[in-house]
């Protein structure tokens, strides 16, 4: 008797689970997780490493926690962090970046991003480069970005001052 009833009660609470999956609850964080504006930057011959940035989205009321990163174009990828020590830049390696519940993070030049370190193919403008995100809870997600050339951002930095100093 005992024994129907409990198992009355587990078929009960599957069948809540799975009408409840999309619940945030118990929701993948992955899936709470929304990229904007993600890429790698072009790699200047005889780099060791090149740095991937983007904009991480948490659509949850939970913040969630972005503990690894990997890659199909360097053998290890590593999340670092910028610090200014008396106006020396330093990186340093984190073990995860926060991404606030409805908030953001931005992994931008200068201060989060995700190193890729020893490359195993030449990332260069106009390729596209897989991360892979892994959150907290083991979920995770691929990025797929464009390669940027740093030419072509110091040239538009360039236009930019000569524009403000005329
Ligand atoms: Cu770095």
């Amino acid at each position: 008797m005992n024994f129907r009833l409990n198992t009355t009660t587990y078929a009960l609470t599957l069948g809540l689970l799975s009408a409840l999956s999309s619940s945030p609850l118990l929701a993948a964080q992955a899936d709470d997780i929304q990229v904007s504006d993600p890429f790698t930057r072009e790699m200047p011959p005889g780099a060791f490493a090149s740095a991937a940035f983007m904009t991480l989205t948490n659509q949850s009321d939970q913040n969630i926690q972005l503990v690894k990163a990997s890659t199909n174009v360097a053998k290890s990828a590593e999340l670092h962090t910028h610090t200014n020590n008396n106006g020396v830049m330093r990186m340093r390696q984190v073990s995860f970046f926060e991404i606030p519940a409805k908030g953001e993070a931005k992994l931008q030049p200068g201060g989060n991003h995700i190193m890729l370190i020893s490359p195993t193919q030449p990332i260069q403008a106009g390729h596209n480069v897989t991360v892979t995100l892994t959150f907290k809870d083991g979920s995770s997600k691929q990025v797929d970005m464009p390669v940027k050339s740093i030419m072509k951002q110091v040239m538009k930095q360039h236009d930019h001052d000569h524009k403000h100093h005329h």
